[in-house]
Formats: C-alpha cells, sequence, structure tokens
C-alpha cells in the first residue's frame, strides 16, 4: 500500500479564513519525513490540485446562494478531488487528504464510496469532530457548505450536493460514527437522530472512558463496513491543546485521546482512507497544531511507541 497524499487548499465552506494554508502547515510539519521514517511509501499529487483563493474565484462559475455559500467554486474543486481519490482508492493505495476546511470531504466521501461501491465494498465513516456537520440548507445558521457535508453525503440537502459526482447516495447513515461531538445546531441534531447515525459526544467519552469508546466504535464498524474512511476534523482537540483551528470549541478531547483513538482505529485493519481538516495555520501557535496532524496521521498509518 502506498499512501497518496493530496493537498486541498479550500477555505471558502468556512466563515473563517486561512485553512486553505493548512496543506503547507502540514507539509512543513514533517509529514513526508514521518512516513518515511514509518517505512510507509509515498508521494504527493503533482501538479497539485488548482484551488483558487477566495480573491481569485471565476465569477462565471461562482452560484453562490445565501443558504449554500461558495457553491459552485466548493463543487468545481471537489469534483476534480473526488476523480482523484477515486482512481487513487481503485488502485488499492491510500488516499490521504489534507484540507482544506471539512467542505473538502465533500470529495473525498464521493471519490471513495464509488470506489468502494463498485468492488462491492460497504463504506464506514468516523467523523472526528466537535461538530455535527449535519445542516442542510433548510437547517443551517450561516450557510456555509463546511457544516453541511456529511448531510449531503448520506442524502441530505440540496440535489446540487446530494446528487454530486455520481446522482446516488454515498454513504448509509448506519454507518457513520461520530466522537468528539459537543457543538450541534438544534435542527442539525433532529436530523441526525432522524438519519440514525452512531455519536459518541464529549460526555459518553466522560461516562465510558476513551478505552471502552474506542473498543465500542472499532465494534461498530467492525460489524458493519469493509472499508472506513477517517475524517479528522482537528476541531475535535481541545483548544487548549491545539489552537490552530476553525471554530474554537472548548472542553474538547485531550491530545492523549485522540492519538490513542487514532491507534486504535490503525489496529481494526479496516481504514483505507483518511482526511486531515480545519488546519489553520492563522491561528495557530509555531506550527503546534500541524505536528498534532502529523504525529495523528501516523498512528492512524501504524505508528506506535514501543
Ligand atoms: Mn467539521
Amino acid at each position: 500500500m502506498k499512501v497518496r497524499i493530496i493537498e486541498m487548499p479550500l477555505d471558502y465552506g468556512a466563515s473563517r479564513r486561512g485553512a486553505d494554508m493548512g496543506p503547507s502547515a502540514i507539509r512543513l510539519a514533517g509529514l513526508r519525513e514521518k512516513l518515511n521514517s514509518l517505512g510507509i511509501e509515498s508521494d504527493d499529487l503533482y501538479p497539485p490540485i488548482a484551488v483558487p483563493p477566495q480573491e481569485y474565484l471565476d465569477p462565471a462559475r461562482e452560484i453562490s446562494r445565501d443558504d449554500a455559500k461558495h457553491l459552485g467554486s466548493i463543487l468545481d474543486a471537489c469534483g476534480t478531488l473526488a476523480g482523484h481519490v477515486e482512481s487513487i482508492a481503485r488502485s488499492g493505495d491510500f488516499p490521504l487528504v489534507l484540507g482544506g476546511d471539512h467542505s473538502i470531504s465533500l470529495g473525498s466521501l464521493a471519490g471513495v464510496s464509488a470506489a468502494n461501491a463498485d468492488a462491492g465494498k460497504r463504506t464506514g465513516v468516523l467523523w472526528v469532530d466537535a461538530h455535527g456537520d449535519f445542516n442542510t440548507n433548510l437547517t443551517t445558521p450561516t450557510g456555509n457548505i463546511h457544516g453541511m457535508i456529511l448531510a449531503a453525503s448520506c442524502g441530505y440537502g440540496i440535489p446540487e450536493l446530494t446528487g454530486f459526482y455520481r446522482p446516488v447516495r454515498k454513504i448509509d447513515p448506519a454507518y457513520v460514527c461520530y466522537i468528539g461531538v459537543r457543538d450541534l445546531d438544534p435542527k442539525e441534531r433532529l436530523l441526525m437522530r432522524e438519519a440514525g447515525v452512531r455519536v459518541y459526544t464529549m460526555s459518553d467519552i466522560d461516562r465510558l472512558g476513551i478505552s471502552r469508546t474506542t473498543s465500542e466504535i472499532a465494534g461498530f464498524f467492525d460489524d458493519r463496513v469493509d472499508a472506513l474512511h477517517v475524517s479528522f476534523d482537528i476541531d475535535a482537540i481541545d483548544p487548549r491543546f491545539a489552537p490552530g483551528v476553525g471554530i474554537e470549541v472548548p472542553g474538547g478531547m485531550t491530545y492523549r485521546e485522540v492519538l490513542f483513538l487514532m491507534e486504535e482505529m490503525s489496529m481494526t485493519g479496516l481504514v483505507t482512507s483518511a482526511d486531515m481538516v480545519e488546519v489553520n495555520p492563522v491561528h495557530d501557535v509555531r506550527n503546534v497544531t500541524a505536528r498534532m496532524a502529523v504525529d495523528l496521521i501516523g498512528r492512524l498509518l501504524g505508528e506506535t511507541v514501543y
């Protein structure tokens, strides 16, 4: 297996600017060196996907509505991403997508689900996030597409998003599990309940402990799916540890807990693709958050201390 790194410098799915610098920060924090040290073969997509900064978006492509901001530009960029991710997944390699805000996962999920579905594999999704990202145009308080991506991938929302790439539902919500959740919008929570996703909130981690929580999550996927996509929003970590994020929500997972989570997910043997998103260097301190992202990727790909 080879890890194929794709950089997605896109930040217009969010209100706070700066996540477009996430891929550079993660690269400079030593991602390639980490993979080399683990003996993992890897490459970077070159030339990278061209994602114009917000100031240079093409007005002719820029469908934008108040309830789905920068829709046209996000669909364009994610369409290119989905094609790359699909072909990597089909070849049996590991697509690793570096965001960017969480809207890029529209492309990752479309790509992996297309490849897996054609191979007769059920795709599970572990959404590591402070947020639900399960709004639609009707429930969103902001119109920011990064808050709608998982709902859209599960078939909820405007047809431009739900029918993106292929006119089918990408992910069965019965194969979706969250961890780290602590900030949901009221109508978003109702839709998550209706969809039937599994959720481990911060209170669940407090109640069960991280060890039992992760073993339940491993069992959840082991019973249900053939391939697991891990979508890691760095804001799942408490902002005391990871200040360089899109939306800081206090009361998050500790650095130790997320490292442990990634180790345990690696040990399931199910993980075949991943995103690392919402690293925001504008708000970071000496690139510490990007360095955490590198360590998390290492653990997810099999690194252990001893
Ligand atoms: Mn997110």
